[in-house]
């Protein structure tokens, strides 16, 4: 169980902006900017007691996105990151004239939860007993932006591959999520889209002229990189007059690798079908995930990888 010890509110004293992280997953759930408004959307019937994956702000997904693929293996959907208590790096929490912040981390060896089936994952479907891995969560607020940079450092003897992403869940103002003129994706044209509920746009290419909005309905689509867009940068309409910039970039060992970009929003029906999530509450939300998804290298011993999300409100 966890208690309100476990949320920590971080203020940019010199801007007035701030962010609250909850120790379980180090789940970014609140980002205030300095004019006060709330750029996070937290479900109202979200878990904090660490019964389950928090509803909302920035879940941390790791090793793996979606459901596990190696068969039989128990690994929980979006992997472990997200399941388990992290712990303040001593010293790190600061507060400047340039930002404030502070940093949270997670050895897999303290990871109970979530883990799958006795192994921390296998590659290519082979267990790997010398697998092992430390995780990192650098987050920093300032007058213009809340930058969240996870970090996996492979501290084992083996080589790995993983996925991670930011399951960033954006507060949308007056319950206008699904009024394509309030609240849209603008920047992922040219991306390939992986459409996971409506097969006629499974495989197409997002258009240059058209923005993506939650009119369908339920959406849940996997924009996939094309080389040339090796970092990610769109533009998020959430509400009237009102739209945030995400920018996004990745590199392991030190080599940038392309971002991918999930669009996701459950709408009526499944909306009723999570017992964390009212029925209403697809009218305020969109989420809009940067995620290295693609299948850049594997990440060997001694190595680190870093992946990065900004958000400019
Ligand atoms: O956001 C993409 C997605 O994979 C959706 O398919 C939906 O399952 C969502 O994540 C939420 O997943 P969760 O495990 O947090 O309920």
């Amino acid at each position: 169980m966890t208690d309100n010890a476990d949320i920590l509110t971080i203020t940019h004293s010199a801007s007035g902006a701030s962010f609250a992280v909850h120790k379980f997953g180090a789940t970014v759930i609140s980002y205030k900017s300095k004019d006060g408004r709330e750029n996070l959307f937290l479900s109202s019937s979200a878990k904090l007691d660490g019964s389950k994956a928090i509803r909302g702000g920035i879940p941390l997904v790791f090793p793996i996105f979606g459901p596990p693929t190696d068969a039989g293996s128990t690994m929980p959907q979006h992997g472990f990151a997200r399941q388990n208590m992290w712990t303040v790096k001593d010293g790190s929490k600061h507060d400047s004239d340039e930002h404030a912040g502070i940093s949270l981390s997670l050895n897999l060896a303290d990871a109970s939860a979530g883990r799958g089936d006795g192994n921390m994952w296998s590659v290519d479907n082979v267990k790997k007993d010398g697998t092992d891995c430390r995780l990192t969560l650098d987050i920093k607020v300032d007058g213009t932006s809340l930058t969240t940079i996870l970090i996996v450092e492979n501290t084992g003897s083996d080589a790995f591959n993983f996925n991670c992403l930011q399951h960033t869940y954006f507060a949308v103002d007056g319950s206008a999520a699904q009024d394509p003129t309030k609240c849209f994706v603008h920047g992922l044209g040219g991306y390939s889209c992986i459409d996971k509920i409506d097969s006629a746009n499974d495989g197409k290419v997002a258009s240059y002229d058209e923005d993506i909005d939650l009119t369908p309905g339920e959406v849940d689509r996997v924009y996939v990189h094309e080389e040339k867009h090796s970092a990610l940068g769109v533009k998020i309409g959430v509400g009237e007059g009102k739209a945030i910039k995400m920018e996004s970039m990745g590199e392991v060992d030190e080599s940038p690798v392309p971002v991918s970009c999930v669009v996701w929003n459950p709408h009526i029906k499944k909306a009723k079908g999570m017992g964390d999530f009212t029925d209403e509450q697809y009218k305020d939300m969109i989420c809009v995930e940067p995620g290295l998804l693609g299948h850049q290298p594997l990440l060997n011993p001694g190595k680190e990888a870093r992946f990065t999300q900004i958000i400019f409100a």
